[in-house]
């Protein structure tokens, strides 16, 4: 049995470099400052310079010394360059949390095929071209960790989501699958499956109606998760850094869905 000591050290990631992608706010910043508080230094990306300043000076008011980079995930050129820079200023990455990603909430009929493959492209291959590129130097150095932003709609399917639920749903197995591929070189990849969270992509959801109604949609999600309420970006932070750490070591291909029961809840009799 650890003692306290042993046990806090199982969680420290003092000395790591972790790389969270399209962390300038929501669930992807509160992970980055849980990934800092718990010791690592903190790299992340965006899509557009002013995002990552912004950002950057966010980051700084809280008093951590984020390393922001221009980049999308869904080039491999992109992606390439940024995990060279994050390297050259803070060290190889040794935990690459994929959590960048888009929603498009359209009928499934009238949703054009360009618009399904944007979502695709972000959500899944976006996180398939980011571990791919840090994959080699985890391998050569004895390991890493690998965390996917997956989702409840990597379970269930729900109306004007088919092109989310197809990404997610593909990101649980990319996990399951870089688990199988590359646990033997001591790289853990895992997900963590958010509940719904109230971050700027929820906001459409959380809406006041017109007459000062909360949104259907937001009455309905409270109803239906035993916390009864909506998940926030900092419920998600102990996982995230439980699945960076030591203390997973001997976890691999695992979802861990932090959704406050929603998952498990057949619902209330109306
Ligand atoms: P968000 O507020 O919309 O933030 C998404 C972030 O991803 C933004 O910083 C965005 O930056 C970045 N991004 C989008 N496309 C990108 C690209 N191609 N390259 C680089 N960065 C990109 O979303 P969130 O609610 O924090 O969600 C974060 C992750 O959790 C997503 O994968 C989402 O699917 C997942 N998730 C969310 C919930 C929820 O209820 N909120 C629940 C389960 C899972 P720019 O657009 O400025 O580039
Ligand atoms: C939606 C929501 C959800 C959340 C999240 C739930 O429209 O249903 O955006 O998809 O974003 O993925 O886990």
């Amino acid at each position: 049995m650890s003692t306290a000591g042993e046990c806090a050290s199982l969680f420290s990631l003092e000395g790591r470099t972790a790389l969270v992608t399209g962390a300038c706010y929501g669930i992807g910043f509160a992970i980055a400052k849980a990934l800092a508080g718990a010791g690592a230094k903190i790299a992340f990306n965006a899509r557009h310079e002013d995002a990552v300043s912004r950002a950057v000076a966010d980051y700084a008011a809280i008093g951590i010394d984020a390393f922001g980079v221009v980049a999308d995930v869904t080039s491999e050129e992109d992606a390439g360059r940024l995990v060279e820079t994050v390297t050259e200023k803070l060290g190889h990455v040794d935990i690459l949390v994929n959590n960048a990603g888009i929603i498009k909430r359209i009928p499934m009929h009238e949703m054009s095929a360009e618009e399904f493959r944007e979502v695709v492209d972000i959500d899944l291959v976006g996180p398939f071209i980011m571990s791919k590129a840090v994959i080699p130097s985890m391998i050569e150095r004895g390991g890493g960790k690998i965390i996917n932003i997956c989702s409840m709609m990597s379970e269930f399917g729900r109306e004007t989501v088919s092109a989310y639920a197809s990404a997610k749903g593909g990101l649980k197995m990319l996990t399951r699958n870089i688990a199988s591929e590359y646990g033997g070189y001591n790289i853990q990849c895992n997900g963590i499956g958010p509940g719904y969270i109230a971050t700027p992509q929820t906001a459409p959801l959380r809406e006041r109606q017109p007459n000062g109604d909360r949104h259907p949609f937001d009455a309905f999600i409270v109803s239906k998760t035993p916390a009864g309420r909506w998940g926030t970006p900092e419920d998600l932070e102990g996982a995230a850094v439980f699945l960076a750490s030591r203390a997973s070591d001997f976890v691999n291909g695992q979802i861990l869905y932090v959704d406050g029961g929603i998952a498990a809840y057949i619902g209330k009799q109306p």
